[in-house]
């Protein structure tokens, strides 16, 4: 059966289209640089909005309405799996990205939970033996359930602990079975609302004995995915432990992790620790750690996790000179971790936000990929710390130089001549790129 049925395969016809079901800027068989866009953008689809979310928020229910919701329970998940297909091939995405609780139900014990899960695989892995659309990443749904209220990895309670380090044993079979190429840890609750009752120092090396954990298990199965962990610095909880990728990488680091872990990085959680997106994706890639990006926006005006689909050119454009100056995502990609609008409740809309997301990612690339050609930023960075190159500036960043010859080359100077940091020209030529796409 369909579920899409008024819809075929989504195409690109060209920036002077007008059909909202086609493709205006990418074009997955374009070479941009030495490789084509699909290669480099590496686009997935997130299960848990696309296909199980229903339009809900804190205020109100739910308003999607989508072809499966006449059914119920493992009828329902199955019909989720056919749609998700369907949809990945119109859309020519070439990943996806599923929580295990998204695509089966649970049951009343992690062993019925599994059970449900271990059917389902079984379907997604027969639909991939035809489908182009791989397994980007997987992970287990950790923050949901009242179980987790206290954390998973983190919890006050053993018990809990165990369940979630038995959910990602789970995940990370599941994972092998799929092929997945990335195993992700989003820190779901791992954080505390309060001092007053939160031992900090057992919390974080419990869930840095998790993570080993989970490595040694990946290791002894021979699923060899990349690990990522995506930093979030509030919601749910007022402190999660993950708050950027600097803190986490100060994790890592402390735990003996660095070398087994890269980030998965989403633009709203940027924005909700109060960075841009591009100084996370910079801070990830200059320590070699960007992994993989959870491609979506956040509403400024609004203040929290509202997981937009990226529309915002300007970020898109920064974003990808990051990626395109890390050598691309690896095994990493760009997933969609994005929803439609309450308001957008139609099963079309799902196909005009992935578009509008797709489209707008691949204006970046374009202007991105123009910018590095034309040494844009390279070159305004060289003009700027010139005075590094030579003299005292290049006994600075050789390490040759001490306190007392700087101060014997400071003594005397005179008025310094500090050059200004041109900014609005900067923004000028930017709009100037991105107007010329
Ligand atoms: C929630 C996170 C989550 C992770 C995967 O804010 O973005 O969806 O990507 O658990
Ligand atoms: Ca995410
Ligand atoms: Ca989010």
């Amino acid at each position: 059966m369909a579920y899409f049925k008024n819809i075929s395969a989504i195409q690109y016809e060209g920036a002077q289209s007008e059909n909202p079901f086609a493709f205006k800027y990418y074009n997955p068989k374009e070479k941009i640089g030495n490789q084509t866009m699909e290669e480099i953008l590496r686009y997935g689809i997130a299960y848990w909005h696309t296909f199980t979310g229903d339009g809900g928020d804190p205020f109100g229910a739910g308003t999607a309405k989508r072809p499966w919701d006449h059914l119920t329970g493992m009828d329902q998940a199955k019909a989720r799996v056919d749609a998700a297909f369907e949809f990945f091939e119109k859309m020519n995405a070439p990943f996806f990205c599923f929580h295990d609780i998204d695509v089966a139900p649970e049951g009343s014990t992690l062993r019925e939970s599994n059970k449900n899960l271990d059917e389902i695989v079984a379907m997604i892995k027969d639909y991939m033996k035809t489908s182009n659309t791989k397994l980007l990443w997987n992970t287990a749904n950790m923050f949901t359930h009242p179980r987790f209220t206290h954390g998973a990895g983190t919890s006050s309670h053993a018990d809990v602990y165990a369940y979630a380090a038995a959910k990602v044993k789970k995940g990370l079979e599941v994972g092998k079975e799929l092929g997945a190429e990335n195993y992700v840890f989003w820190g779901g609750r791992e954080g505390y609302e309060t001092l007053l009752n939160t031992d900090m120092k057992l919390e974080l090396d419990n869930l840095a004995k998790f993570y080993h954990m989970g490595l040694d298990y990946a290791k002894e199965i021979g699923f060899d995915a990349q690990f990522l962990i995506e930093p979030k610095p509030k919601e749910p909880t007022t402190h999660q432990y993950d708050f950027d990728v600097a803190t986490a990488t100060s994790f890592l680091y402390q735990y003996g992790l660095q070398d087994h872990f890269k980030f998965n990085i989403e633009a709203n959680h940027a924005t909700l620790a109060g960075h841009t997106f591009e100084h996370e994706l910079r801070t990830a890639r200059e320590s070699g750690m960007l992994g993989s990006v959870d491609a979506n926006q956040g509403d400024l005006l609004l203040g929290w996790d509202t997981d937009e689909f990226p529309t915002d050119l300007y970020a898109t454009t920064l974003a990808m000179y990051e990626i395109l100056k890390n050598g691309g995502l690896g095994r990493g990609g760009l997933n969609f971790d994005a929803k439609v609008r309450r308001g957008s409740f139609e099963a079309d809309d799902l196909f005009h936000a992935h578009v509008a997301g797709m489209d707008a990612f691949a204006v970046g690339l374009r202007v991105a990929q123009k910018m590095i050609d034309d040494q844009f930023f390279e070159k305004i960075a060289a003009d700027r710390y010139s005075t590094f190159k030579s003299g005292i500036g290049e006994k600075i960043v050789s390490g040759k130089t001490n306190f007392k010859e700087l101060e014997s080359h400071a003594l005397d100077l005179g008025e310094i001549d500090v050059k200004s940091g041109q900014l609005e020209k900067i923004k000028a030529r930017i709009n100037q790129y991105l107007l010329n796409v």
